[in-house]
């Protein structure tokens, strides 16, 4: 197949296109690098040294013998010239990483919020109207998040994407109808991923655009079998307050004996998925198209869940290293439950990479090794969720931790 990658320089984007290319597949990458002038603006790094977009494929060229292409584009502003792309390469499949993907990063301030709205239901939308404008019969895969489920546990598994309700019609009948699970994000982050359920929805519907959607829980980890065959394909790792997540970051934090930044209680449970596993659900999600006229195809992509608490505990008792129970920057329950189905990916012969003590001692192994990169003031998280909030919870950049006030 020849596929393009959206957002193929990413954590997610860049195993999954050498993936996809050791598997024999076209694959060229479409990214605007915005992630990395991220860093820039924020003043981190990935935790490992990454090379160039343009290196990394000569490297991938000169270890498998294997092409991947890279196009500079930008898909939310270069409408013309993605049409254009599109066009002229006809792709059989493209999967969609291409958004602005930090809950924290969304929360920042005003300006962020604008920006992550305006990049991610742009890049989607663009998208969408050029594949119904070239006409071209693409498969699309998106990367959405477990999150537009929100996190309150009523007792009931959440199902893929679609819940069975019953409603009573003018007669007084009872009427059986499906409807996309009610969305409940919890960042203006998520929220573009709920906004980008509906425009799913409606291009499917209207113009038989055939479309997966995954609703990816946190990925965790950092090498796939791909990235770790040369020192110059390894993967980004971000550890920073707003890009690192939760599992990573801890796992860092043991590396540079940093206590554990457990948020509030750490009560928050979440669903959780190897990052060999992403790459993997999209193989099988590319082997599983929807028909033109479908529904929009979805699948709860995660493997497992855990209580952040529990997370930090298993760490600690690995590393040795201590807990700090921190105030909570964000708005988010403060304990919850979380079921979750997965078995579409199950069925198509996903076998789950649980989470355990050999690949943690791995990851900790590769945080060791790059330590030195790591700039502790950028550790804890200070974006808060609400002005309010803001005030009450400060960052003390003597302590590099956050504390109470008042
Ligand atoms: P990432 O930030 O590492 O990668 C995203 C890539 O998209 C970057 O290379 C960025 O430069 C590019 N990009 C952003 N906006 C673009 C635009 N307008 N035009 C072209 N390129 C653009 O993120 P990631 O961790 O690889 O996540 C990829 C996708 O998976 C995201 O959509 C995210 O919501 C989803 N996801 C990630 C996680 C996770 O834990 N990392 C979990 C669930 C879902
Ligand atoms: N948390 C801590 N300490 C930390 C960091 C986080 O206690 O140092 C807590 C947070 O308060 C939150 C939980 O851990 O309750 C998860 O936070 P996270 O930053 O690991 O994950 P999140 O913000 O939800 O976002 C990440 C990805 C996003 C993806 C989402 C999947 O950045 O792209 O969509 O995971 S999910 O969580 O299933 O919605």
């Amino acid at each position: 197949m020849r596929i393009a990658v959206l957002g193929g320089d990413g954590f997610c984007g860049w195993p999954t296109s050498l993936h996809l290319s050791n598997l024999g597949h076209e694959v060229h990458i479409l990214d605007n690098l915005s992630r990395r002038w991220i860093d820039t603006e924020l003043g981190v790094q990935s935790l490992t040294p990454m090379d160039s977009i343009q290196e990394r494929c000569r490297i991938w060229r000169e270890v498998s013998g294997n092409e991947i292409a890279f196009h500079l584009l930008d898909l939310a502003k270069e409408y013309q010239r993605l049409k254009q792309w599109l066009a002229e390469m006809k792709p059989d499949a493209i999967i969609h990483f291409a958004e602005q993907r930090a809950a924290p990063y969304s929360m920042k301030s005003d300006r962020h919020k604008n920006y992550t709205v305006d990049n991610n239901v742009s890049a989607t939308h663009n998208l969408l109207a050029a594949m119904v404008e070239t006409g071209i019969d693409a498969h699309l895969v998106h990367l959405g998040t477990m999150g537009v489920y929100g996190y309150s546990s009523v007792g009931a598994a959440i199902p893929e994407g679609y819940l069975d309700i019953e409603i009573t019609n003018l007669e007084g009948e009872k009427k059986g109808l499906e409807v996309l699970y009610p969305t409940k994000p919890g960042s203006v982050y998520h929220m573009t991923k709920s906004l980008d359920q509906i425009q799913f929805q409606f291009y499917a519907q209207n113009d038989g655009l055939r479309i997966t959607d995954l609703h990816q829980g946190i990925v965790w980890g950092t090498h796939t079998d791909q990235t770790a065959r040369h020192e110059q394909l390894i993967n980004r790792f971000d550890y920073d307050g707003d890009y690192g997540t939760v599992l990573n970051r801890f796992l860092i934090q043991a590396a540079i004996n940093y206590p554990l930044t457990v948020h509030g209680t750490g009560g928050q449970t979440r669903a959780f998925i190897h990052i060999q596993d992403t790459v993997r659900c999209i193989e099988l999600a590319l082997g599983d198209a929807p028909e033109q006229g479908d529904r929009v195809r979805i699948f709860n992509q995660m493997t497992e869940t855990h209580r952040v608490r529990d997370l930090a505990a298993m760490v600690s008792q690995m590393s040795g290293c201590e807990i700090a129970f921190l105030p909570n920057p964000r708005k988010e329950a403060a304990e919850n439950d979380l079921i979750v189905k997965n078995d579409g990916f199950l069925a198509l012969g996903l076998d789950p990479i649980k989470l355990e003590t050999g690949l943690l001692d791995e990851i900790v192994h590769i945080a060791e090794k790059y330590a030195h990169r790591v700039v502790r003031k950028h550790v804890p998280c200070v974006s808060a969720w609400t002005k309010d909030i803001a005030q009450r919870v400060v960052h003390d950049p003597e302590a590099t931790q956050l504390k109470s006030v008042g």
